[in-house]
């Protein structure tokens, strides 16, 4: 194999390698020459992504031509300009019709044969749509999809499919771990990197289409980007991204009024302050005609908001909303509200029941242009929480979910934890919020409740790094979570072979190894951390490696509750925080009732004692002695998996995976031991497998 095993780090999943050469044979006449209407910058971009695609691919040069040949080719362009197409009156009208009735972001693949000629088409409903079937085209041919099956009309079933990034100006990323910020440096905007355009072609390859750039913590300097101090930078990073059909945000400073100009309140119903985001946001709109919009952390973490005036968060939400829907803004408005100053002592008080309390009571209060942004658990992006029940909890509210791409609370990319699975549980889950067929991607689409400005946001996990993650195959969770922001009801299997295909090989042997080593890491995550949805149990702070009383007796409300007889937190009604009464029947009876609640998230809705028996037969603690065993098991046979396919891999992705496994294993025998350590000295009662635990 030798010299052409090489990974392009820098185009990541869309370096392109050949195809066989009995395919390459059969596609070349199908795809040359190409001919690209219309000459719009997307159009551009579009035309050049697949000329060089398709050149790599085919491993030789297809031709661009202004039109088909007498054969045909490949045939890009809009509905608008499909019109002009005399091959196209062949196209049965309701094809047509039903490409224009799903929108701008649509595209469709068409195979037109007559007699004469046969025609490869990639038609979009704009060349937004465009863009995205060129590279659907080129992934579906990179993934090893057969040409003659490849076709009909695809559209994304998120309006908006959004990246979060949480960069500092001065290049640090909070809750990166992928080197430093690919946006800012040294207080300034890097609008002018190369990696920037990378990126964005990366982005919009996956479907995603908006892209907020700094951290919710709007800290003193990044509450000036939305000045001129940083708006012609901005205007760039907005230009380069929208190429690429990517809106852009900021993430804004509530108090800004008064810290950028001195007014002496933020009072979101003070005339003054109104008067103000609104000169503001038509200022940034003479900059960025398309820009997103705001994203907003109020009240949360002691970011100010509107509580400070005796203001709710629609009042809050709707005067930023008010200055941005009429230049077609909106703002997202987080729902990561809680009260962070709590008291372990009273066990009545619950920060998993907060946001849910916050806004349901808002519900019908928020304008168009307020779309809450709600974390996919209660909590925080532990390796396991049940769904929140504030997703799909608002009907007359646009909502997204939000996902953690960047693995704050799974091994910050030091550990392998691919969170496909995890997301496709969330977005699988029904709420029952109009009866059975509720699902959480059905809240996200706006299906639901006939909402078009929902979708999902995901905290992005790039950075600077070589492989732009850390972890290399961490790439696969960022590129995972793009796809399924387009279409929910991808598999995880589906989405994993295609990075795989895509980045490393398609060796079929590799392709399943890395795939099962993907597919099992969550899982495997789970068993050497915190048990039974019970979370945390990690160092505070920068939240790496076993704490387990690390944040019990804080103020951060995330507790464990573990004495000499039992563990869990008591969240049923009667006895415990009354939260399992935020979910609609059947979770609720469901989640209360000790014999009938699943055992993955049984610590997080009670309180039992060490010898209660799991629906897996084996007691809590036995279960947790077992799982965190095995756990390290586990991760030593991934590294194993891993080793056994290395030489069929790039030498330097095997070899950077490979290192982060042996840290991955030293980690999990930290947690393993903590973990076992602390609850045999606390609860005393042995492992009965006899195995050794430190005493
Ligand atoms: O998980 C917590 C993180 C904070 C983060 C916060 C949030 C950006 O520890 O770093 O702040 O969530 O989501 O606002």
């Amino acid at each position: 194999m030798g010299e052409e095993l090489t990974v392009n780090a820098d185009e990541a999943w869309l370096a392109r390698k050949p195809l066989p050469q009995a395919l390459v044979d059969a596609y070349y006449p199908r795809m040359n020459p190409i001919v690209v209407a219309g000459a719009s910058e997307r159009m551009t971009v579009a035309k050049q992504e697949l000329q060089e695609g398709l050149n790599r691919l085919l491993g030789r040069s297809v031709a661009v031509e202004t039109s088909l040949s007498p054969c045909g080719g490949l045939w890009v362009g809009t509905l608008a300009d499909l019109k002009d197409e005399s091959w196209a009156r062949s196209l049965p009208q309701e094809q047509v019709d039903d490409l224009e009735s799903r929108g701008q972001e649509a595209y469709a693949i068409w195979q037109v044969e007559s007699q004469t000629v046969r025609v490869l088409a990639i038609v979009g409903g704009s060349d937004r749509g465009v863009l995205y079937g060129v590279f659907g085209l080129l992934r579906q041919l990179a993934s090893g999809d057969d040409l003659d099956a490849i076709g009909g009309v695809e559209a994304p079933t998120n309006a908006m499919r959004m990246i979060d990034h949480w960069d500092n100006m001065d290049g640090s990323v909070e809750r990166g771990y992928a080197g430093q910020s690919l946006f800012f440096r040294d207080g300034q905007v890097l609008s002018a990197s190369p990696r920037l355009q990378s990126y964005a072609r990366l982005l919009a390859s996956v479907g995603l289409n908006a892209i907020a750039i700094n951290n919710v913590n709007v800290h003193r300097e990044e509450s000036y980007l939305i000045t001129e101090r940083y708006l012609t930078d901005l205007a760039r990073v907005a230009s380069l991204f929208r190429s690429y059909g990517i809106r852009l945000f900021l993430s804004v400073n509530f108090a800004a009024p008064m810290e950028l100009d001195g007014l002496k309140t933020a009072d979101p119903l003070d005339p003054e302050v109104i008067a103000w985001w609104q000169k503001t946001t038509d200022m940034i709109y003479r900059y960025i005609p398309d820009f997103g919009g705001f994203v907003v952390k109020a009240d949360s973490e002691f970011r100010p908001g509107p509580f400070t005036y005796g203001r709710d968060h629609a009042d809050g939400a709707n005067l930023l909303a008010r200055a941005l829907f009429p230049h077609g803004g909106i703002v997202i408005w987080r729902c990561f509200v809680y009260d962070c100053q709590t008291d372990w002592r009273d066990r009545k008080l619950d920060r998993a029941r907060a946001a849910y309390d916050h806004f349901v009571p808002l519900d019908g209060r928020f304008d168009s242009g307020v779309v809450l942004q709600i974390k996919n658990g209660p909590m925080d992006f532990q390796v396991r929480e049940p769904v929140s029940p504030l997703l799909g909890a608002m009907p007359r509210t646009a909502q997204m979910l939000e996902l953690q791409i960047t693995q704050e609370y799974t091994g910050q990319q030091r550990d392998l934890c691919y969170l496909v699975p995890q997301w496709k549980e969330v977005l699988d889950f029904d709420t029952y919020a109009q009866g059975p067929g509720s699902s959480i991607a059905q809240v996200t689409s706006g299906r639901l409740f006939d909402q078009d400005q929902s979708g999902i946001a995901g905290v992005a996990n790039a950075g600077n790094d070589y492989y732009w993650t850390g972890h290399p195959l961490a790439q696969a969770n960022w590129y995972g979570f793009g796809r399924l922001a387009w279409d929910p009801s991808l598999t995880s299997e589906r989405i994993t072979r295609e990075w795989i295909r895509q980045t490393l090989s398609d060796d079929e042997t590799v392709v399943s190894t890395v795939s099962g080593i993907l597919l099992d890491s969550w899982k495997i995550y789970e068993d050497y951390t915190a048990p039974l949805g019970v979370g945390w149990m990690v160092n505070p702070g920068h939240h790496y490696g076993p704490n387990v009383d690390g944040y019990e007796y804080s103020k951060w409300g995330t507790y464990h509750f573990a004495d000499h007889l039992g563990i869990g937190v008591d969240r049923t009604q009667g006895t415990g925080t009354g939260y399992v009464t935020q979910y609609h029947e059947p979770h609720r009876s469901r989640y209360q009732d000790l014999t009938t609640c699943p055992d993955d998230v049984l610590l997080f809705f009670h309180h039992v004692p060490y010898q209660h028996r799991l629906h897996s037969g084996t007691t809590v603690i036995q279960h947790i002695y077992d799982r965190h065993f095995a756990g390290v098991k586990e991760v030593r046979d991934l590294e194993a998996r891993w080793r056994r396919i290395a030489p069929a891999l790039p030498q330097e992705f095997a070899e950077a995976v490979g290192e982060r496994f042996r840290w991955q294993i030293k980690n999990a025998e930290e947690w393993r031991d903590v973990v076992n350590t602390y609850f045999y000295r606390k609860s005393g009662i042995a492992d009965d497998k006899g195995r050794f635990i430190v005493p």
